[in-house]
């Protein structure tokens, strides 16, 4: 049984934090590590000690597996977390941190390895019994043989990376002609994204949504799913917007898709927190399409809605411990919605933003969660990726959490540089997310539609967040004598026009 007192935290930003977060809650202590970019960052102040890796670029720094486990045994660490992202999914990684003699909280790197070549994951899903979508498990040898495979399969088909996910080296193909280009594409595609030009093919589902299953597994062979969360709202494959439970799933889906997830687990003898990420067709039926063998962004979402705390499960899960958690003790209570909040100007095609965060007023209140990484001070920089925080809101039910994402949205104020802040309020609003009437195809049908709504926040915000800076200024500090701390009630036009346009209080 591995004895743990000290993790190493390999990561950065909001995921960072949450981690130490975890680990002061069980009793543990915490090592930060940062680079050049992030000195004045939260998590290397929220830990107990934190080593310097080096220089901003990843490379550098959070890719650094040499520096890393040097890090770690510099501090006396048993073990090393890798949070999302950066090493989390590198089998390489997960191996060198146990040819250190630390304790890797994550699965095997076999585990890794298996899952992350989607054809050997594929097959060992149909061997699991785990419904897999129709189409090939191998890698299609050429393109003759890709074109023949299509007209079997049936149009439309999608040619896939085997070493792939995210979408890189993917491509549709409605017909015949268009089957041999689109396969070497995808093979030249695959090839320099991944080093490995190895393409399958699989039947395409057409708008899906994409519902996935959290899992857990201990080390003592049992694994338990913990419902699921629907993660269509996304562009260019990165998530926007994800929540739990979804609407499309029922308690018999539920448990059919959950049964699936543990079967998909239990076949890679899978330890820690992980993913199963799901097809959902408009006629009910699911497919397997991928395992995450890491804890995920969204995360949040299944914590609040079924009361566990996934990290602090992968810690104990790490030291050895039996699973506190029961399938059968486990119903979706209420419901929670997450919003990335990311450095992206929406109304300039999602451009990644820079620059430095002037003022930053966090939500608050019943309901509302702020997993954040970045305080008034810290510069954004096109070093990693752009996600400022995640905003978390849970409600009784569907309605109530949407009622207070909205509220929540309201409350939040970022000046500085621009943000998806109004992007979420715009979604919000639109009767088809309201309603649940989404697929994996919602933003590209719906984005452009939703910027070009009648109101001009473009120039409307700075005005609006400016007056909302002095109005908060106005009541912090502006008032001197017994019994003016009271909120004074905002009167100025600026302040309406704030309102207005979402921004500010
Ligand atoms: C699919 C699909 C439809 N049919 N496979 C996109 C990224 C990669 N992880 C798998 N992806 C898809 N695979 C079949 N057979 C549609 C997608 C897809 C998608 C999946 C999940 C979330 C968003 C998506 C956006 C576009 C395409």
């Amino acid at each position: 049984m591995p004895e743990l007192k000290r993790v190493l935290v390999a990561n950065r930003g909001e995921i960072a934090l949450r981690i130490i977060r975890a680990c002061h809650e069980e009793g543990l202590e915490a090592v930060a590590v940062y680079s050049d970019a992030d000195r004045l960052s939260p998590h290397v102040r929220a830990a107990n000690r934190a080593v310097h890796l080096g220089a901003a670029p990843a490379s550098e720094s959070y890719l650094n597996i040499p520096k890393l486990i040097a890090a770690a045994q510099a501090t006396g660490c048993q073990a090393v977390h890798p949070g999302y992202g950066f090493l989390s999914e590198r089998a390489p990684f997960a191996a060198a941190v146990r040819a250190a003699g630390l304790t890797f909280i994550g699965p095997s790197p076999e585990a890794i390895k298996a899952m992350g070549d989607k054809t050997e994951a594929r097959r060992r899903m149909q061997h699991a019994g785990v419904p897999i979508v129709p189409g090939l498990t191998t890698p299609l040898k050429d393109a003759a043989e890709a074109a023949r495979e299509a007209e079997r399969i049936g149009f439309p088909v999608l040619f896939k990376a085997a070493a792939g996910g995210g979408g890189k080296g993917m491509r549709l193909v409605r017909s015949k002609a268009e089957a041999e280009s689109a396969f070497a594409g995808a093979q030249s595609e695959a090839l320099k994204a991944f080093g490995d030009g190895s393409v399958y093919i699989e039947k395409y589902i057409e708008q899906p949504r994409h519902v996935e299953i959290q899992i857990l597994g201990d080390a003592h062979g049992r694994v338990v799913a913990i419902g699921e969360r629907e993660c269509s709202i996304q562009r260019r494959h990165q998530k926007l917007i994800e929540e739990s439970p979804s609407v499309a799933v029922s308690p018999a889906l539920r448990r059919r898709m959950g049964d699936a997830a543990t079967a998909a687990a239990g076949s890679v003898g899978y330890v820690g927190a992980g993913t199963i990420e799901f097809l959902l067709a408009a006629s009910g039926e699911f497919y397997f399409l991928e395992m995450n063998t890491r804890i995920q962004v969204e995360h949040p979402v299944t914590e609040l809605v079924y009361g566990v705390d996934l990290v602090r499960e992968q810690l104990r899960i790490a030291m050895g411990h039996p699973m506190r958690i029961h399938r059968g003790a486990l119903e979706p209570r209420g419901h929670a919605i997450e919003c990335r909040i990311t450095a992206e100007d929406p109304f300039n095609g999602f451009l990644p933003a820079t620059g430095v965060v002037k003022y930053l007023r966090v939500p608050g209140g019943p309901g509302v969660r702020w997993d954040g990484g970045v305080e008034a001070g810290n510069e954004i920089t096109l070093h990693y990726d752009p996600l400022i925080a995640k905003l978390i809101v849970w409600g009784e039910n569907r309605d109530a959490a949407l009622a207070r994402l909205g509220r929540a949205l309201r409350e939040l104020v970022i000046v500085g540089l621009p943000t998806s802040q109004a992007f979420h309020l715009r979604v919000l609003a639109d009767p088809d997310f309201r309603s649940g009437a989404i697929d994996i195809g919602y933003l590209d049908r719906k984005g452009e539609a939703l910027l070009s709504a009648p109101l001009s926040e473009a120039l409307v915000k700075p005005v609006a967040v400016v007056a909302a800076m002095l109005a908060d200024e106005r009541r912090a500090g502006g008032q001197t004598g017994a019994g003016s701390r009271e909120p004074s009630a905002p009167s100025s036009p600026w302040l309406d026009t704030a309102r207005r346009e979402g921004i500010g209080s």
